[in-house]
């Protein structure tokens, strides 16, 4: 089982992607949910350069044809993208795969999937998505841990630098988050701070 670096920052564009990855980011993934065509291609084409410049990896959200095409190697899918995704294809040419789930039925459906990490969220209530569930809360880390055994859970959901010792605490193997480095006032120094704070686990 490949570990995951604990610091899992997901960012809407390359430009993100550009500007973090030479602070230390070792994983990073982008999510981009409103483009389409030679714009979506290129942004995922851009992301990928950056990242195998800077030894990172690179995790698609959702776009798994696209990610194929550009020669990504790992793609994060919601419940919702494994309906139409074409798993043995994507196994068969080597990509690793990290589902999301929220609930018993959603982690009993991913685990079925075999993938190669399993993310619970939201953890904590979040501004950035509408979602139908309550926030987890933290002994459901636990739970999900405990389940899931060796394969790497991905905290994701309301993250803060401030709540990720109790997300560790409580299984997380990395922690995933989107405001608490691109609404920041000053992402750059939040990224540093995360990457110092995160270091001694990875
Ligand atoms: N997925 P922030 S929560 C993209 O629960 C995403 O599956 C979630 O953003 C899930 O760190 C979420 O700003 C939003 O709360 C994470």
């Amino acid at each position: 089982m490949n570990r995951l670096d604990p610091f899992y920052p997901v960012l809407d564009s390359a430009a993100w992607v550009q500007r973090l990855l030479p602070l230390g980011v070792r994983l990073v993934q982008l999510r981009i949910k409103d483009a389409a065509g030679e714009h979506l291609r290129a942004e995922i084409g851009n992301a990928l350069a950056a990242c195998r410049a800077h030894a990172a990896q690179l995790v698609v959200n959702d776009h798994w044809r696209l990610a194929l095409d550009a020669g990504a190697d790992f793609v994060h899918l919601g419940q919702e993208d494994l309906q139409d995704a074409d798993l043995p294809m994507l196994r068969r040419r080597g990509v690793r795969l990290g589902i999301s789930t929220h609930s018993e039925a959603e982690l009993e459906r991913a685990l079925a999937l075999a993938p190669d990490y399993i993310a619970l969220g939201p953890v904590y209530p979040t501004t950035l998505k509408r979602m139908p569930w309550s926030p987890q809360g933290l002994p459901r880390l636990g739970e999900w841990k405990s389940q899931i055994g060796a394969l790497p859970l991905v905290a994701i959901g309301g993250i803060t630098l401030e709540r990720a010792p109790g997300c560790f605490d409580a299984g997380a193997d990395a922690v995933a988050m989107v405001s608490d480095i691109i609404r920041h006032p000053d992402p750059d120094a939040r990224t540093t701070a995360w990457l110092q704070a995160t270091r001694a686990r990875a």
